[in-house]
């Protein structure tokens, strides 16, 4: 059976199906700051369960080396849409830069050959989407509770807990709002579990009683690292605030008000069971009184309970999407992706965020279930990534895929044969400075064993030998032993600059 499929398979999706209605639909669950680390397909259950999620990888493929090419938010974005990296994009980072939707994009392209396309949720471009049939967006970040959404009809106020509302809309649309002969594209975008961690009322008591193992780099003192690993401002000890990230503010008294604007934007119901779940957990706190190293370890425990809370209902959104498929025949025909704007700092090395080329930051999740494509259970090792996932669209589409987008369809390696010119080494390059949790712009190449980052602005260098080293605790780039690495690894990082057309001169003013 698997023979026979990989066999249609290759024959490319245009010649072996009828008509356009049998082109696989494409589902994309994208979630923002999901750390591989906290899916149980990924790690075991270390941290918490997935079952959703982890039917996808059951069902499907899980790659273990996908990477971003620049680990933040719209910039991720931009460079799924477009296939392109943020230089070419426009779209370098989230602070200074507006997504020019005028410019190619694969739902562009899906609409183009007949698809209907769609987005609901966390779309952070800043200007309007193109290319889509339906969109209804959050402004910004958005909020947890009863976000307000932009439409094509303005703006709307929706109640309820985001991750459902954006669920809801999704499942609205698949049954109600498309044209039902063509094949469909949805993209479901969560805010979740983006900071500052907000659960949803049914997730409340969640992990109550529950004590995370930490990381062994909780208290990392960033010796052996170049200066930037000293300078950034996202450490879970002294960066993490008490009141927004940690809910450690009042109402502690019938008169404290809360100081957080998602507070206000509850209901009375809503703030009732919010309050009634952390206001002894608050008096507890305070009784207590940790300091030093004690804080940290408390609020790194909180962190991950509100953290993998927000991960629930993600879980809980697969299942809805998972279980509309199933039971309206669909799931057959429609390719299921899992998959999140970057990788997030559970702890390690003391942090929260993302930015770096580092370990937890580059490397995103991303699973895929493409029904008589990929072998059940696998997993891939190859270095793949967000800027493949637009040609790997269109190619399940059967749709040409232009010459000027910069990664590769994931198709053959979905099917089990990764091509024998696979990349082996991968550029990355990260630019907002300065910025939120002062992460200094740098760029780098990433290979299967080194990590090797150029922080530019100040001429400093880290290589990470990751077979030897693999919590990048110590750069070996001014040992001699590594010198033919560095050299070779600067090398690669000229060759992959010019094939990518990277300028060079960073866009952003320096
Ligand atoms: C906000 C967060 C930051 C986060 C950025 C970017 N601060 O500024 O912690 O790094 O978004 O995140 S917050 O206090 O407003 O939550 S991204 O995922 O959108 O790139
Ligand atoms: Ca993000």
């Amino acid at each position: 059976m698997i023979d026979r499929c990989h066999f249609l398979a290759s024959l490319g999706a245009a010649s072996i199906q009828p008509g356009p209605s049998k082109r696989p639909n494409i589902v994309f669950v994208f979630s923002d700051d999901h750390a591989y680390q906290a899916i149980s397909a990924y790690s075991g259950g270390r941290l918490n369960h997935t079952p959703n999620i982890d039917r996808i990888a059951r069902q499907g493929m899980r790659f273990d080396q996908c990477l971003v090419t620049n680990s933040i938010c719209g910039p991720s974005r931009a460079v799924i849409l477009t296939g392109k990296y943020s230089h070419l994009n426009g779209f370098i980072d989230n602070s200074t830069s507006r997504f020019d939707g005028a410019q190619q994009t694969f739902p562009k392209l899906l609409r183009a050959a007949g698809y209907q396309t769609a987005i609901f949720g966390k779309w952070h471009l800043v200007t309007e989407p193109t290319g889509f049939d339906a969109w209804e967006i959050l402004p910004g970040q958005g909020n947890y509770y009863n976000p307000d959404f932009i439409t094509p009809a303005g703006r709307k106020r929706r109640e309820g807990y985001c991750t459902g509302v954006i669920t809801d809309l999704s499942l609205d649309w698949l049954q109600n709002g498309r044209d039902p002969s063509k094949p469909f594209m949805l993209m479901c975008q969560h805010k979740a579990p983006h900071r500052n961690w907000m659960p949803a009322p049914d997730k409340l008591y969640l992990y109550d009683g529950v004590t995370f193992p930490e990381p062994d780099t909780l208290f990392d003192n960033y010796e052996h690292r170049a200066s930037p690993a000293h300078k950034q401002l996202m450490e879970i000890g002294k960066d993490m605030t008490l009141a927004s990230d940690l809910k450690i503010h009042p109402p502690l008294g019938p008169n404290d008000k809360a100081p957080v604007a998602e507070y206000n934007r509850m209901t009375e119901a809503q703030r009732r069971m919010w309050d009634a779940a952390y206001r002894p957990r608050n008096e507890a706190f305070f009784k207590a009184n940790p300091q030093g190293r004690e804080l940290t370890r408390w609020k790194y425990q909180r962190y991950m309970q509100d953290y993998l809370r927000c991960i629930a209902s993600v879980d809980d959104s697969v299942g809805r999407l998972q279980r509309y498929l199933d039971a309206t025949g669909q799931a057959e025909n429609t390719i299921f992706i899992y998959c999140s704007d970057q990788g997030f700092y559970l702890g390690e090395h003391g942090w929260f965020d993302k930015r770096w080329i580092y370990e937890e930051s580059i490397r995103t999740p991303l699973i895929v279930h493409w029904p008589g494509l990929t072998r059940p259970g696998s997993t891939n090792k190859d270095l793949v990534s967000n800027v493949d996932l637009a040609e790997t669209f269109l190619d399940a589409a059967g749709v040409p895929i232009p010459g000027d987008m910069q990664g590769r369809s994931l198709k053959p390696i979905l099917s089990g044969q990764t091509p024998p010119d696979w990349r082996k080494s991968f550029y990355y390059h990260y630019y907002e400075f300065p910025g939120p949790h002062s992460v200094a712009r740098h760029c780098g190449v990433r290979t299967g064993r080194y990590t090797l980052a150029h922080y530019y602005q100040s001429d400093e260098w880290e290589l990470f030998d990751r077979q030897k080293d693999p919590r990048e605790l110590r750069s070996v780039y001014a040992d001699p032993a590594y010198a033919p690495v560095v050299k070779e690894l600067k090398a690669e990082m000229a060759r992959l600059r010019a094939e990518l057309k990277v300028p060079g001169t960073d866009p952003r003013k320096m």
